[in-house]
């Protein structure tokens, strides 16, 4: 029983603390680990042969390949990335997370790796703008950004939560949301991808963002590896053909 207790604690202290790496511990290990989402497309998602793949996915590989090491992604559900992130489960996180004070107060971000905004969509003659969605039901992914704009608009009926956003683009198709409000790439991806130009309208951009990664709260090595590499690779023009591999833009912030 004691035995069981001490290897109980060891594991728990093991989980609080041993994990958080710094750049010089990543290095020498030679691998990092980063954490990610896996469901929102175009950015990290898994293909038709259930591969991790998207613009996240691309540009986080190009990172470590100029930092040197090699990485082992790691899926994980959305809203528990940044705690798992703290907890060291992962070495950074690169999820499309936009840089919010609440957010910062828990972990640290790199520099912006792209720039993008919240929108409305909806079926065609539903509502574009703010003001149409008073009375309305609004889907969001839960944890997101879009969740905290969406809750704040006036006059709004139900928002609606989803633990993925393509689930809340389906409840949009089938009528039981008026709008769906996510990432203005993923609404343009989603709408061309599935054919729905017919189907969908994209409305207005109900805010803008900086999108950034994330390293642990404290972890100034690693942070500044990371800032130097993505500065690298903008100036290499490494960045700028994966943004246009999959966006035919370049979607760094200006
Ligand atoms: N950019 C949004 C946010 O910061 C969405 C992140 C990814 C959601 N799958 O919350």
């Amino acid at each position: 029983m004691r035995k069981l207790l001490l290897a109980f604690v060891a594991l728990a202290l093991g989980l609080a603390f041993a994990q958080v790496r710094t750049w010089d511990q990543i290095k020498r290990s030679g691998e990092v680990r980063i954490g990610t989402e896996g469901a929102f497309p175009p950015f990290n998602y898994f293909d038709e042969k259930n591969q991790l793949t998207g613009f996240e996915i691309d540009l986080g590989n190009a990172l470590v390949a100029k930092l040197g090491v090699k990485p082992r992604w790691i899926a994980q559900a959305f809203d528990t990335l940044l705690i798992q992130l703290n907890q060291g489960r992962f070495d950074f996180v690169i999820a499309s997370h936009g840089i919010t004070p609440e957010r910062a107060k828990a972990v640290d971000f790199t520099n912006p790796h792209y720039c993008t905004g919240g929108i409305i969509v909806s079926r065609k003659g539903g509502p574009k703008t703010a003001q149409d969605l008073a009375g309305k039901v609004v889907g969001v992914q839960v944890g997101t950004t879009y969740m905290e704009a969406a809750q704040k608009l006036p006059g709004v009926k139900e928002v609606r939560t989803y633990q993925k956003d393509p689930d809340a683009l389906q409840d949009l198709l089938a009528g039981r949301l008026d709008a769906w409000v996510t990432d203005r790439f993923v609404a343009k991806e989603a709408i061309k991808e599935r054919k729905l130009e017919g189907t969908l309208q994209l409305g207005e951009l109900l805010f803008q963002e900086k999108v950034a990664m994330a390293v642990a709260k404290g972890n100034k090595t690693l942070l500044s590896a990371l800032n130097q590499a993505l500065a690298d690779l903008m100036k290499d023009g490494t960045y700028a053909k994966i943004s246009q591999k999959w966006f035919g833009e370049d979607v760094r912030c200006r």
